[in-house]
């Protein structure tokens, strides 16, 4: 006997004891694994709803344990961020990257600054990313990274040091063929840029290690208006569905930022009236519609002046601003959450549903709840949920990918074709996996198990790894 025997024995009984949990086991396990994590539990167990009943006759998922290892992250990076403000004080951050799971892909998903990031939040976000990804079509894994520091309030010098001191850590983790990071909340094309400009002064090398880049130095026409066009093309699929179309339609959207501003800008461009935009400190109702050049203007605030949603209502005295509120109660026909998760809950889903919303596409990751998710099926509106409808940014960072790998850019008018053939992509696999009898689509269900599927037949062909 070698000396390694004794561990070897016993290993084929832990396999089978662990074999075909149930879904309140498994979830209990999951639990009981990620203590205080409660955005991470609720993203686990909104797809694995799903995901169980699919399951049911396949036995090789089971016995190889392919969700349970999905909901396990390849590894997770914790790092000290210290950078000094404008007045000399020295200020430690924590920075994290969560590489979910690469099988069919590097690792690929935003980076968030906001004080709200912990690692429940971004091993939700990575996990959601995994699902999403596959379903774009494209060789993408999950990732997903950030840190608890607050950009509001910072000088431009302020941010720039702050992203220099993220990538100096975050550079020996990352990769062109490795991990890939992209914007997200409170990082945009600025945040980008210090990041991408660290990144090569430290390595020498000028890859496509970080998307939604300036056009001038690697970045892709349409990424920045990727997620939020591709979130209303969605929408506009599954309307024409149902033999609908935007035009006349009101649309509520909650957010300010690069989601919402171009979500609202396509609803607009589709014939719908956009009535609300928000941000974190309330919602603003302009019952005239919220035009091209008044999108224009918000943009500007939030982009250029980095003021704040209420300053809309001294530019555009017709309309009103609600502090502390999100904007769901506002009567609609479709609605658009854009801002971040958890921010429609079961009572939102009910005002919504009551008051004749027929559609919901989520270009914000979980902004529904789970009990606002039961809500939406429940009541069988056409309810998107963001892996699915926000994966047109994404999709179009794989793009940015290839033209750096090919050393090209491709025209406008190409991208756009090929945007919509993803999002068209993405509709079609949540039909073949969502369709319910009647003419009802649980798009929630098709998107999971259409993105599971992908992952995990990559990974069962791996062995145990
Ligand atoms: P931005 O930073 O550009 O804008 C975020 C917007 O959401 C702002 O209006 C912000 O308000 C609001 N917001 C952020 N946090 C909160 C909060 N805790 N409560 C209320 N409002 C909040 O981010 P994005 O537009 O890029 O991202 C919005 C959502 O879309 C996120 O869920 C993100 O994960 C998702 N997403 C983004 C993609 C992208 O390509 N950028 C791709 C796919 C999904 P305030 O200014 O007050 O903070
Ligand atoms: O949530 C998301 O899909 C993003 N923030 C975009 C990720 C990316 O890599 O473009």
């Amino acid at each position: 006997m070698g000396p390694y025997a004794p561990c070897q024995t016993g290993g084929e009984t832990a396999v089978a004891v662990s074999d075909h949990v149930d879904f309140n086991t498994f979830m209990e396990g999951v639990k009981k694994r990620n203590p205080n994590q409660p955005e991470f539990v609720q993203a686990v167990q909104e797809v694995s709803e799903d995901i169980f009943d699919f399951m049911e006759d396949k036995e090789q998922y089971h016995s190889q344990q392919i969700l349970r290892r999905i909901a396990e992250p390849d590894r997770i990076v914790s790092f000290r961020v210290c950078w000094e403000d404008d007045k000399g004080n020295i200020r430690v951050q924590r920075g994290w990257r969560v590489q979910n799971n690469n099988s069919i892909g590097p690792y690929k998903g935003g980076i968030r600054f906001h004080p709200s990031v912990t690692e429940s939040v971004l091993k939700f976000l990575a996990f959601e990313q995994t699902f999403k990804n596959a379903l774009t079509g494209l060789p993408m894994g999950g990732g997903k990274g950030g840190s608890n520091f607050n950009p509001k309030g910072k000088s431009v010098r302020e941010i720039m040091r702050f992203c220099q001191s993220f990538m100096t850590e975050l550079y020996r983790h990352i990769g062109a063929d490795i991990d890939v990071p992209a914007g997200d909340i409170g990082v945009g094309g600025r945040e980008i840029g210090f990041m991408f400009g660290q990144y090569k002064r430290i390595t020498n090398e000028f890859t496509g290690v970080l998307t939604g880049k300036g056009l001038e130095w690697g970045g892709s026409l349409i990424r920045t208006e990727a997620t939020g066009y591709g979130a209303v093309y969605f929408l506009a699929n599954m309307l024409a569905h149902k033999g609908q179309d935007l035009v006349g339609k009101t649309a509520v959207i909650s957010g300010s930022g690069n989601v919402a501003t171009h979500a609202a800008e396509k609803i607009v461009q589709l014939g719908g009236k956009v009535l609300t935009l928000s941000d974190s400190s309330g919602f603003i109702h302009d019952p005239d519609g919220i035009t091209q050049e008044k999108i224009n203007w918000v943009k500007d605030l939030k982009n250029v002046r980095r003021g704040r949603i209420d300053e809309y209502v001294t530019q555009y005295p017709g309309a009103s601003f609600t502090a502390g509120k999100t904007p769901w109660g506002v009567k609609c026909d479709v609605a658009l959450p854009c801002a971040t998760q958890n921010e429609l809950l079961g009572e939102d889903a009910r005002t919504l549903v009551a008051n004749g919303c027929m559609a919901v596409s989520e270009g914000a990751n979980m902004p529904t709840d789970l009990e606002g998710v039961h809500i939406f099926k429940a009541a069988k509106i056409l309810y998107a949920p963001g892996k699915a409808s926000n994966a047109g940014g994404v999709a179009v960072s794989g793009l940015e990918m290839s033209q750096n790998s090919g050393r090209r850019a491709w025209k406008e008018d190409e991208l756009q074709q090929m945007l919509k053939d993803i999002m068209d992509g993405i509709h079609n696999s949540c039909l073949e996996y969502g369709a319910q009898g009647g003419d009802y689509i649980d798009y929630v269900k098709g998107a999971n198990i259409a993105g599971f599927k992908k992952v995990a037949d990559a990974m069962l062909a791996f062995g145990v790894v």
